[in-house]
């Protein structure tokens, strides 16, 4: 076993659970150089964190996050949090030394965004790490579709078509949640799960966004909670488009009332010389088109072969992985970077510049039919 890393993490709903699976297999089935020993779990109820702790196999519940932090035993802070509490619990952990993973959006407002940015870049000079946790990168059909771009086989990329669309919110009267709070959440649809497919678009394209126009809506602005009705104050739904510095176009749709699509974050890239489409509903596969190919159409690639990323960790070839590995993959790069002592990416500079689109398409959206031009992007 390699030397031991503490980890810290906040928060223990669906994306605690998760990572929990993570931070207890990685070292189990990747070569990295730490091993993850899950020191303490934090939540504000004293026996839902307990409880917690012992179903996901934490060794302390702690119910203060600033008690977490300051854990001798909690070598790196994994932030599990709504995001209001996300620029405050990473700018203090980083202040204490301790590396930081930091679930998305990175933030609520760019402010935030920027501070947290700010404080890490400061942490990195002190050999502290940091990093967002958009793990749709670490699919191994969407770490593919990067490497096909990267070598030039779909040539220029001039179209992106992004779409993330689930239906959970579809019933008018299904309960009032943290997600549709704007002092919680930010935003809603936009950024949990625009933000994702922003950061998927970049992160295959190797381009960033530099310009929007958007529109976003509410079709249920109140909802049932408790006794009573309460106001939703983020979007239900954004759209809009995107121009990249590569020079190509972008289409985003970000929804939660698309009925029948669960999780169906889509991504489609069509270049000079060909062409890809992903659908995280069946993510273990990635069709590409290649117009220099021996026969028209799109080859449906089934990518669980050793040499394709992160596959050769699991599974004999065909033996599909889930929406879970991609999180034992982001466990496995951070400590792979905090070992390395190299810098991990999606870094919090990443993290802020899909937080600048996210605003951009706000601010779009309330202008109505104008481009917005985003800041410090060529
Ligand atoms: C809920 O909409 C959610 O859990 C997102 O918050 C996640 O980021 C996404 O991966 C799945 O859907």
């Amino acid at each position: 076993m390699t030397e031991e890393i503490g980890v810290g993490m906040v928060g223990h709903a669906f994306m605690g659970a998760v990572h929990s699976q993570a931070w207890r297999n990685v070292h189990r089935f990747f070569d990295v150089p730490l091993t993850p020993r899950l020191a303490a779990v934090g939540g504000r109820d004293a026996a839902r964190t307990k409880e917690a702790a012992a179903k996901y196999g934490w060794a302390a519940a702690e119910t203060d996050w600033r008690a977490l932090v300051d854990r001798d035993d909690v070598h790196l802070v994994d932030i599990c949090t709504p995001g209001d509490t996300h620029a405050e619990i990473a700018i203090a952990a980083l202040a204490a030394g301790k590396h930081v993973l930091c679930e998305k959006p990175l933030a609520n407002t760019v402010e935030e965004a920027e501070a947290m940015t700010a404080a890490a870049e400061e942490a990195a000079r002190r050999g502290v790490r940091s990093m967002v946790a958009f793990n749709y990168r670490r699919v191994p059909a969407i770490a593919l579709a990067r490497k096909l771009v990267a070598d030039g086989r779909l040539g220029d990329v001039r179209h992106v078509r992004a779409v993330y669309l689930q239906d959970w919110l579809s019933d008018p009267e299904s309960p009032m949640t943290w997600r549709l709070r704007r002092e919680k959440a930010g935003s809603g649809a936009l950024g949990d799960l625009g933000a994702h497919i922003v950061d998927a678009a970049q992160f295959v394209t190797g381009s960033l966004v530099t310009g929007v126009s958007a529109t976003l809506e509410t079709f249920v602005p109140e909802r049932p909670d408790g006794d009573g009705r309460a106001a939703v104050t983020v979007d239900d739904a954004a759209v809009f488009l995107a121009r990249f510095s590569s020079g190509a176009l972008g289409t985003f749709e970000a929804t939660r009332y698309a009925l029948g699509r669960k999780n169906a974050m889509r991504l489609e890239v069509n270049g000079s010389r060909g062409s890809l489409a992903f659908d995280f509903e069946s993510m273990n596969e990635l069709s590409v088109f290649e117009a220099d190919g021996p026969e028209a159409g799109f080859r449906r690639v089934l990518v669980t072969e050793p040499d394709h990323p992160y596959v050769g960790a699991w599974w004999p070839p065909g033996h599909l992985l889930g929406y879970e590995h991609t999180f034992t993959h982001e466990a496995a790069d951070f400590l792979t970077a905090i070992g390395d002592g190299a810098d991990p990416a999606p870094s919090f500079a990443d993290g802020l510049r899909v937080q600048r689109v996210l605003a951009a398409v706000e601010e779009s959206a309330e202008r109505q039919s104008t481009w917005t031009t985003i800041g410090g992007t060529r």
